[in-house]
């Protein structure tokens, strides 16, 4: 689609049919004199106004009765002027309606087509868009959060900042261009390198703050174990149904079993795993491989020990748990008798610890405390850095990166006694602020659009 379409668009905006009411959303240049051939009392209603009477087709027969109002552009979603019809959400009373709108000059919108529209007309930036998406599809109270903010325009403003920061230094380095016998003391002069260094250092935060995509896609928590330690159990009672096969019989997990919860809000994807153990049956040592690489992809460890093997840890705990946050539960307890402390410490790391009898439903509760904590003090660790929560911010952000401390090379080599160019300190610069502008969409456009966009679904 090209970025001046302005023919009119029609689509419908709310869920899927069949719904108590259905809104039909027409936007362009128009459309409010198109919507009042199929409804001429509309003519005269002001903007911002509910208007109740029917929706007829051309031969003057009524289709449905509803609600009518308009936005005068720009104060819309789009930005253009906007009709919406609310009728009644019947599969065969919308598809007429539609049919109408289309009759009288609409077209079908395509996926998107209205927040792109939005975009361009300046109502919003791709990543206000992207928060719109999310909004719509956020599962959990956080991701709803998460989402509203960036919708309101948090991360885009974040990156609007560094935008600006950069092309200071642009402006800056071109400055020095114009004096080319003092180049080097107009770069000193502004603290330039001292900068580039603060703008090096925060996008290397924000890419080590895994909380915004987390949030977005779901944290990561792997529960791992000797076989029988009761690692399916524990999925099972967190998962609130027999998500995974229990039995005495070790080795009854011999493949990753994932589950999606909502823990406080969290978006949580959750793995049972096969038990740790060396096995000569090659399906059960692939679970163990499995479980290994998911242990170490995880954001959260549950390790669980048999209190009838306690203090001794399953040797490769070490290794999966290695400079990860998690937890140790010594299940059990109501077997054997074991002396748990409040902390465990493995390998010069303490986690915290407690006993439990999983086959307690109110076990849940103690465990579920656990993990809220763990996942505000996750999130909480990482609330100071920018919170990137798409590859596409990801990419741009290491692109950036690229460019600075190509330009960081340029000014240390100056410093070594090399030639120095502000001509190429400016272009990496430059470079570093178009890569960071594609995120809100501030510069070099067409690109992005396509991919921000493709996520969309119709009517949206
Ligand atoms: N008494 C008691 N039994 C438990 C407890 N936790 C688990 N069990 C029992 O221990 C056995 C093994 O439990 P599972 O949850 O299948 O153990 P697992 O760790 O998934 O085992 P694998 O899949 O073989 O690695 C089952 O019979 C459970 O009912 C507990 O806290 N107390
Ligand atoms: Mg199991």
């Amino acid at each position: 689609m090209s970025l001046t379409a302005k023919h009119i668009i029609a689509a419908v905006a709310t869920a899927p049919l069949p719904s108590g009411v259905a809104v039909i959303r027409l936007s362009g240049s128009g459309c409010k004199a198109l919507a009042d051939t199929l409804c001429p009392s509309f003519t005269k209603v002001k903007t911002r106004v509910m208007h109740y009477a029917p929706i007829k087709d051309e031969a003057g027969n009524v289709i449905d009765e509803g609600l009518w109002v308009w936005f005068k552009g720009p104060n819309s979603f789009t930005g253009e002027d906007v009709v919406e019809f609310h009728g009644h959400g019947g599969r065969a009373v919308v598809q007429a309606a539609l049919e109408a709108f289309y009759k009288a000059g609409a077209k079908p919108a395509e996926p998107g087509e209205y927040t792109r529209r939005a975009f361009i007309n300046g109502k919003m930036d791709l990543t206000q868009a992207e928060g719109l998406a999310d909004l719509i599809e956020a599962k959990t109270e956080q991701q709803r959060q998460q989402a509203l903010r960036q919708m309101n325009g948090e991360l885009g403003t974040t990156f609007e900042t560094w935008r600006t920061e950069l092309m200071h230094l642009v402006a800056h380095a071109e400055a020095a261009i114009d004096f080319p016998d003092e180049e080097l003391d107009v770069l000193q002069e502004g603290n330039f390198a001292a900068k580039v260094d603060d703008l090096l250092e925060t996008f290397k935060k924000a890419q080590q703050n895994q909380s915004g995509q987390r949030l977005r896609e779901g944290f990561e928590v792997a529960i791992i174990g000797k076989p029988n330690a009761g690692k399916s159990t524990l999925t099972n009672l967190l998962t609130g149904k027999e998500t995974a096969i229990v039995s005495p019989i070790a080795g009854t997990t011999r493949d990753v079993v994932e589950s999606h919860l909502d823990i406080a809000g969290y978006p949580v994807i959750l793995a049972d795993t096969a038990g740790l153990r060396l096995t000569d049956d090659v399906i059960e040592a692939e679970g163990v491989n499995r479980a290994g690489k998911r242990a170490k992809q995880a954001d959260y460890v549950i390790l669980l020990v048999d209190a009838a093997d306690w203090p001794t840890l399953p040797p490769e705990a070490t290794e999966f748990m290695a400079g990860k946050h998690g937890l140790v539960v010594v299940t059990k307890i109501d077997e054997t008798k074991a002396d748990v402390q409040n902390f465990v410490n493995i390998n010069g790391q303490d986690y915290p610890s407690l006993a439990a009898d999983l086959t307690q439903p109110e076990t849940l509760d103690t465990i579920l405390a656990e993990l809220t904590k763990a996942l505000d003090n996750l999130v909480a660790e990482a609330s100071e850095a920018a919170h990137l929560n798409r590859q596409r911010h990801r990419d741009a952000v290491a692109s950036a990166m690229t460019h600075l401390l190509q330009a960081k090379s340029l000014f240390d080599q100056t410093a070594a006694g090399g030639h120095f160019s502000a001509d190429m300190l400016a272009q990496d610069l430059r470079e570093a602020a178009q890569s960071i502008g594609q995120v809100t969409g501030r510069t070099d456009v067409e690109d992005v659009l396509d991919l921000v966009f493709s996520t969309f679904c119709i009517g949206k």
